[in-house]
């Protein structure tokens, strides 16, 4: 397989599949279906056009064996706290990107690589609570939202970020491998749940909403007085990722978003009240959205006026304070979904217990600063649209999709005659709705949070399937319907089953990710903590390799790999001792994953071609030991095994 390669030969056309080089564009070009993503869809241009027959053509979303999917879809997976990656339209699930969870096949979250990004950020809090407990990292996470960086108010397939409201984090993917490459974990905030990239001029800052009130300085010594509770929007520097500045204000934070032009961001609020109970928290008709001024609040920070808190620069933006930070907008009852419109304008805000969603025109926030205008004099539509609107998404034609979750549906409406209604015209801004099964809380067009809004998909996140599968006992998947939104009416063409709990989901178009390997680079950053110990032991991870060092009562067992064989077929230790595997594989061939397992030792590993990975265990055990390569990579795959062989202490 190896002079294979070197001939440039990879394995998928090797296994006669239709060619890799050109499948892409075969997939562009042969699906007719794909109306949408077939016009105007050069390198450079990314005017989606609308959708043509086509399209309607094989408006089931089916894609046939060997076919392509017209977009990627990264959909979160909420509890599971991992990133998925699926294909649409066909909703196939592509691969599981582990994030915040520990994943026992990558073994994510246990080898050493993981465990560094894992562990970069972490406050002294955490350490001191994870040693209590006997552990290295959190290994559950939340995950509601994946969004991808932007650069002018597109997609740049840079990075994709993701929240964590389980363990207050934000993590970060490199979309040229899909791979967890930074997690930070935020200091001040308690649970992040609403999270964003800025959208113009380019991704500086991700915008995290802290969800749970607190004390600031929550050491316990003002627990039962709320009034020392506050909430924190978080801004990280995308790029530096740590945080960038904090801003404290009044009531929680929910759902947040920016606009287009790179001034403002704003964030939902459900919680205006500060209650702590149910009761207290619905008591208020109304609640609010907060809108912050980026460019007030970065020159507050260059002047030094912040306060700095556990290393973070805080600035205070809650009511009483009177700032130039942030204004509040009066917003019906518990809203949700935060979603700005692709039209640069309009803001839609998800009423949730009210049957409305609230259009703010975010051209008119700048008297809210400036003159100190009616707040609400920057309402300009509040189309009642049924009982439970959660999320709202847009496509390119100027309607928005907006989730009812207690009816069940989703409703199509026109921004433009919502507006005109608000003005006093008697039209109906509602144009279509449709029955999804069932709850539904997110739904997302096609690039709907881009320039580049798309018109012929919506994947609607049911959050109750009940009778759309076969029972599979009291738990039961969510349900991910795909809808065709080519036409006047919506069509309901696909049911996805989905495990807990996608939350949120986006879809981008291919021509965006070019650049996605197949096989790693060997100096890949990843790595490279682990190629210093290397060097440091003399040992030359680009070459066959079978070195073992001791260093004490650390064992370093560094192999390499080729199918169908590591390069050791024993090693030996001492019980006791702190056995560190490193592995590269040396092969080269697309799609030839090895993996690393030790028996009876709780230890699995990825290492895909030319990866790097490592992983740390104590052997406490005397005996023999099989390894083996659990990803089947050859026809003698079984035989790629080896033996540990932990002597006993004494010997
Ligand atoms: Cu509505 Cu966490 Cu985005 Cu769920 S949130 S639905
Ligand atoms: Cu290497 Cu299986
Ligand atoms: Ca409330």
């Amino acid at each position: 397989m190896e002079a294979e390669n070197k001939n440039g030969v990879t394995r998928r056309a090797l296994l006669g599949a239709t060619a890799g080089g050109t499948a892409l564009a075969g997939a562009f070009a042969g699906r007719a279906m794909i109306g949408p993503a077939a016009v105007g869809l050069g390198a450079a241009g990314m005017t989606v056009a609308g959708s043509g027959a086509a399209h309607a053509a094989a408006a089931d979303g089916a894609v046939a064996p060997g076919q392509l999917d017209a977009y990627y879809g990264f959909w979160s997976s909420g509890q599971t706290g991992e990133m998925r990656i699926l294909g649409v339209p066909s909703m196939r699930e592509l691969m599981r990107v582990p994030v915040f969870n520990r994943c026992s096949a990558t073994g994510w979250g246990q080898t050493n690589e993981s465990i560094r990004i894992h562990q970069r950020t972490m406050t002294e809090k955490t350490k001191k609570q994870l040693a209590a407990n006997g552990k290295h990292i959190h290994d559950n996470g939340d995950l509601h939202h994946v969004h991808m960086s932007f650069t002018e108010g597109k997609y740049d397939g840079r990075y994709l970020f993701m929240n964590d409201k389980a363990n207050t984090r934000v993590a970060r993917v490199r979309c040229d491998v899909m791979k967890t490459d930074a997690i930070l974990e935020i200091p001040n905030a308690k649970g992040i749940h609403g999270m964003r990239p800025q959208k113009w001029p380019r991704t500086n800052y991700v915008f995290c909403n802290g969800e749970d009130e607190a004390p600031l300085n929550n050491d316990g010594s003002t627990m039962a007085d709320v009034s020392t509770y506050v909430n924190v929007f978080t801004a990280v520097d995308a790029d530096k990722w740590d945080v960038a500045w904090q801003v404290m204000v009044s009531g929680n934070l929910d759902n947040c978003d920016a606009d287009y032009e790179g001034k403002w961001a704003f964030s939902t609020s459900y919680n205006s009240e500060m209650g702590m109970t149910l009761e207290e928290m619905t008591k208020s008709e109304m609640d609010h959205v907060v809108i912050f001024n980026i460019a007030e609040i970065e020159k507050a920070v260059a002047a030094g006026q912040f306060e700095e808190i556990n290393g973070v620069k805080v600035l205070d933006g809650r009511k009483q304070a009177k700032s130039q930070f942030t204004r509040y907008v009066p917003i019906a009852n518990n809203p949700h979904g935060c979603n700005m419109a692709p039209d640069k304008k309009h803001l839609c805000i998800g009423g949730k217990l009210s049957p409305t969603v609230t259009v703010l025109d975010v051209t008119k926030f700048d008297a809210l600063f400036n003159d100190n205008a009616e707040p609400r004099s920057c309402v300009v539509a509040e189309p009642q649209l049924g009982l439970g609107p959660l999320h709202t998404a847009f496509d390119g034609r100027g309607n928005a999709y907006t989730s009812l979750f207690l009816d069940s549906q989703v409703a199509k409406w026109n921004i433009e005659d919502a507006i005109r209604t608000y003005a006093g015209e008697k039209i109906d801004p509602i144009k279509d709705k449709i029955d999804v099964h069932y709850q539904p809380g997110h739904l997302k067009t096609v690039m709907g949070e881009t320039l580049d809004a798309s018109n012929d998909w919506l994947v609607c996140l049911c959050k109750f399937s009940k009778d759309r599968f076969l029972n599979v006992g009291p738990l039961k998947p969510e349900n991910d319907q795909l809808i065709d939104i080519s036409g006047d009416k919506m069509v309901l063409v696909h049911d996805g089953p989905n495990f807990a709990e996608p939350h949120d989901a986006i879809s981008v178009h291919p021509s965006i990710l070019p650049n996605i390997k197949s096989v790693w680079d060997r100096q890949d950053p990843m790595w490279a903590e682990t190629r210093k110990q290397a060097e440091a032991d003399g040992v030359n991870l680009d070459e066959w390799t079978d070195t073992v060092v001791r260093d004490g009562d650390k064992v370093r067992v560094y192999m390499t790999s080729v199918a169908p064989a590591f390069s050791r077929e024993s090693f030996t230790v001492k019980e006791g001792d702190e056995v560190t595997v490193i592995i590269t594989n040396l092969d080269e061939i697309d799609d030839l994953t090895h993996g690393f397992t030790m028996g009876n030792h709780g230890v699995a590993m990825e290492i895909s071609p030319q990866m790097t990975s490592s992983v740390t265990f104590v052997a406490a055990n005397p005996g023999v030991y099989w390894y083996y390569c659990q990803w089947f990579c050859h026809a003698l795959h079984m035989e790629m095994r080896g033996r540990m062989f932990v002597e006993p202490k004494s010997a």
